[in-house]
């Protein structure tokens, strides 16, 4: 009688604890997951579900089965999923089965008037970036404060000091973004949105991943391949351009990168989505990578909820296998948006850990997870963010965020906006370290971090990301370090552009030209002997737009 007594006290405090999270949502299904041992066939597996009153719904299409796992599958059960599921976890052909939990999108509040977008570029300035770093018009309108490098008092991450150092991605790193959907057609996202070469529009699944002409990704709450719906989509495509909105356009936002590959999977509708979706997606990476060999960094999770789930875990834990990150946001507070603890209660998926394995799959001998917390321009935590000295691992900004949505653009605030920066991070220290395995990229990102005081304590490094301490550093540069926003705004006469270079009197400074931000020419070389030089140029050019920097010499 004792032990039944405290059985149900602990009950009661769990659920007392998971209720204090969000609202549950209106798309809670009396559907449960299914994992079977790997006797069980398609019909075997059909009968035991229909025994125990419940219908397949579908079967996932888990990579596990490559690995001789059984069927996994997502089954309707006329009952609450706690019901179904202690009648399935006795069952012999079970390895286990679950809730299938419904989970969110962590977005705050997005109440914030967006500015007009800061004049549109004259035709000089469209010519020359007049900070030298990135010529955004929200950008250079000072709007973006979560990339900005304001010096040491930043608690930007500094994505410009590495863009200033000539690192601003590359398309050749892969991010998947697990979430509502992408609109790849966004003026300022279109050019990183990856169009699928191994499965042409054309009616036909050509290259055999069970996703007929999934050519930007798969929507997996509609369960077909358009990835954007007019109408929604506002949180995955916010996310989408903090990660990689078009750079240098001189149009918009820019993200952490200026260049990538984003492949959007969307699992997230007006209601949440389902755990046994965002399990498909996470395979759906494993698979482009593991055949096609997409070099898939990481996979940006910027939703949570529900509780523990031993098939989510077993995905996540395929894709730490496959070098794949999983950056998840730390979550968003409890129903009155106050920050939790994530050590007391944990928040899902951020809660996971891949150096731990499960009773189906084995350990992948690294976390492959980056939880994420939320620091607002001030660098203190957001009210709403969730924390946690052994569980969450790092903070980023997530308060006033401005980034692309379908319209145009808006401000959004939450750990969802946290957990993109971090996985554009990730992204950028790829493109600038391409032998370096996710392992490694986890650690540099984690171990660059600067400490800040409203992390200490309530993050495993204390710490807010840094891209000028982890990417800047590897120089590229030689002569010196380049020094950004230091050019005046160009004026032209007689045929020459001329900008006032601001710097230290007596210094003398490389000032190099490129069409791109990639490639540099040495164009002239001057000495501030009064505190401002003049640098000219020829205005005649066959390039769209010209970038200059100087250098110190
Ligand atoms: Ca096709
Ligand atoms: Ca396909
Ligand atoms: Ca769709
Ligand atoms: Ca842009």
């Amino acid at each position: 009688m004792f032990w039944r007594l405290l059985y149900v006290f602990l009950a009661a405090i769990l659920f007392s604890s998971l209720a204090s999270r969000a609202a549950q949502p209106a798309r809670d299904g009396q559907q449960i997951i299914v994992q079977f041992k790997p006797g069980a066939d398609d019909a075997r597996v059909k009968d035991k579900v229909e025994k125990h009153g419940g219908r397949v719904k579908k079967h996932l299409n888990s990579q596990g089965r490559a690995n001789g796992k059984g069927p996994l599958v997502v089954v309707e059960t006329g009952e609450p999923s706690a019901q179904a599921v202690e009648k399935f976890k006795t069952d012999p052909d079970v390895e286990f089965a679950e809730p299938d939990w419904v989970v969110q999108h962590q977005t705050g509040s997005a109440g914030q008037a967006v500015p007009a977008p800061p004049g549109t570029a004259s035709d000089s300035v469209d010519l020359v970036d007049p900070s030298a770093v990135a010529n955004d018009t929200y950008y250079t309108g000072g709007y973006l404060w979560g990339l900005m490098d304001s010096g040491a008092a930043s608690f930007g991450t500094r994505a410009s000091a590495a863009w200033a150092a000539g690192y601003t991605g590359s398309k050749t790193v892969y991010i998947g973004i697990i979430d509502e959907g992408v609109n790849w057609q966004h003026a300022d996202l279109a050019s990183n949105v990856w169009t699928n070469p191994f499965d042409p529009p054309d009616g036909i699944d050509n290259d055999g991943n069970g996703y007929v002409d999934d050519a930007h990704g798969w929507d997996f709450y509609s369960g077909d391949s358009s990835v954007y719906d007019a109408g929604g989509d506002n949180h995955g495509t916010h996310v989408a351009g903090t990660i990689a909105a078009a750079g240098g356009n001189a149009k918009g936002v820019v993200g952490v990168n200026w260049n990538a590959t984003l492949i959007s999977t969307k699992f997230l509708g007006p209601d949440g989505g389902y755990t046994s979706d965002a399990i498909d997606a996470v395979d759906y990476y494993v698979d482009l990578k593991k055949r096609h060999g997409l070099n898939i960094v990481a996979l940006n999770n910027s939703w949570g909820g529900g509780g523990y789930s031993q098939a989510l875990h077993d995905a996540i834990l395929r894709a730490a296998k496959a070098g794949i990150l999983f950056v998840a946001a730390a979550g968003n507070g409890d129903a009155n948006g106050i920050g939790l603890n994530n050590d007391s209660v944990a928040n899902y998926p951020s809660n996971y850990d891949t150096s731990r394995g499960t009773s189906t799959e084995s350990s992948a001998g690294y976390n492959a997870v980056i939880a994420v917390a939320a620091i607002d321009r001030y660098g203190a935590l957001g009210t709403f963010s969730n924390y946690g000295s052994r569980t969450v691992h790092i903070g980023a900004p997530g308060v006033e965020i401005l980034s692309t949505v379908p319209s145009g653009y808006n401000y959004m605030s939450g750990t969802s906006m946290a957990t993109p920066h971090v996985t554009g991070a990730a992204a950028l220290y790829a493109s600038t370290h391409p032998g370096q395995t996710s392992s490694q990229i986890r650690q540099a990102l984690l171990q660059s971090a600067t400490p800040s005081a409203s992390l200490s304590g309530k993050s495993t490094t204390g710490s807010r990301l840094n891209l000028a301490q982890i990417i800047a550093p590897l120089g590229g540069v030689t002569g010196g370090t380049p020094t950004p926003a230091t050019f005046g705004k160009p004026t032209v006469s007689n045929g020459q552009l001329h900008m006032k270079l601001a710097g230290t009197s007596g210094q003398r400074y490389q000032v190099q030209v490129s069409p791109d931000f990639k490639t540099w020419t040495n164009l002239t070389t001057v000495t501030n002997n009064t505190g401002t030089v003049d640098v000219a140029d020829s205005v005649s050019t066959t390039w769209s737009k010209k970038f200059y920097r100087a250098i110190t010499l």
